[in-house]
């Protein structure tokens, strides 16, 4: 019988599930990009132990909506942000929260469902990081059993937050260490970076762990998708306006839009293209937030090739001046991002008054 090398177009042959492949957790990963042992290095691996841990235990929640109550609807209050709370945000926050309060790694918890940063009480053990993050970013899907995610960035304590306004946190996105999110699909995936590289994780149910799926993940330098609400067209400046106008009328180009940043931000970056939220008239600096919405994508972007820009600065670039400040988000393709920037600097050529 002739094997498969033979035959001019051999089968596609599925390879076989190394035992190695098998073993390279989230946390092994971390150590062999370090290719250290110091305690700084293992606090980053068991860091990120612990997101894997949360990650499960939110997959595992989700994947019993509308059988297990407290998944689906809301939770009858509104968050900092003046949104309805839905009852997966409760409960991914406090997730986060019982992960990290014993873990004796963290100072701080700053979410976007808490008014203020959640400090470790005293009497547990307190560590020297700071994790930030959104328990569930596109709650509005959940319900509909859509994709949602969670985005997380952790960065150190710098000084003694004395006054417990967490003001250390209040700094641009270089200060990050790390980041990611979890995407909660088909199948939960993790994607982080700690600054040497991009590379991607599948929860493997059968063995409750996040194993490795792609390293050193590229995103193209261009790409066809533009992934934007367009019923906020009227809202928007005349750059963006521009701009959708401009896609509208070029061939190549299609248009994804999900609801979820995560989910639209993967496909951009394993596809290409660009992710927008801009300014509108209701809100001049956009819905997103940018210390753990933005800032934690912009640092996994730049990282695989990308770029992330306001429209007039790089994301990692802006120091916020507030816990939850919001920023315009234009990410992803190098040449799709600048190609947006390129209709807001022509507007601002003819219109020097014009703040887009
Ligand atoms: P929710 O978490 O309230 O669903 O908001 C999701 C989100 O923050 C982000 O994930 C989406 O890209 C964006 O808002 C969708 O906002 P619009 O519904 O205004 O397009």
């Amino acid at each position: 019988m002739a094997t498969p090398t033979d035959s001019p177009n051999p089968p596609f042959i599925i390879p076989e599930r190394s035992l190695d492949r098998d073993c390279t957790t989230l946390s092994r990963h971390v150590l062999q990009q370090l290719q250290s042992f110091s305690p700084d290095a293992q606090d980053l691996s068991a860091l990120m132990g612990r997101i894997a841990l949360a990650g499960k235990l939110i997959a595992r929640r989700l994947s019993c909506a509308g059988i297990v109550d407290g998944v689906l609807g809301f939770a009858g209050s509104e968050n900092v942000q003046g949104e309805a709370v839905k009852k997966m945000d409760v409960y991914a926050n406090e997730v986060f929260i019982s992960v990290f309060k014993q873990s004796g790694l963290v100072c701080r918890l700053a979410s976007e469902e808490m008014d203020e940063p959640y400090y470790i009480p005293e009497n547990c053990p307190i560590g020297r990081y700071t994790l930030v993050y959104d328990p569930i970013d596109g709650s509005g899907n959940i319900d509909a059993n859509l994709n949602v995610g969670s985005i997380f960035a952790i960065r150190q304590q710098e000084g003694e937050d004395t006054t417990g306004e967490a003001k250390d946190l209040l700094q641009n996105g270089h200060k990050q260490i790390a980041a990611g999110y979890i995407l909660y699909g088909a199948s939960t995936i993790l994607v982080y970076t700690i600054g040497q590289g991009v590379h991607a994780f599948t929860l493997d149910p059968s063995l409750g762990e996040f194993i490795l799926w792609q390293e050193n993940l590229q995103i193209p330098k261009h790409g066809s998708v533009y992934s934007v609400n367009e019923g906020n067209f009227w809202q928007w400046d005349d750059a963006m306006r521009d701009y959708i106008r401009y896609v509208h009328r070029h061939e190549g180009y299609t248009g994804r839009y999900s609801g979820a940043l995560v989910s639209d931000f993967h496909r951009i970056l394993l596809q290409g293209g660009v992710f927008l939220y801009p300014g509108t008239t209701k809100q001049p600096e956009g819905k997103l937030r940018l210390l753990y919405e933005s800032a934690p994508l912009a640092f996994l972007v730049e990282q695989a090739g990308g770029h992330a820009s306001t429209g007039t600065q790089a994301v990692n670039d802006v120091v916020p001046n507030k816990l939850h400040q919001r920023t315009p988000l234009i990410i992803g393709s190098v040449e799709d991002v600048a190609l947006v920037e390129s209709f807001i600097h022509d507007r601002q050529q003819r219109d020097p008054s014009d703040p887009s």
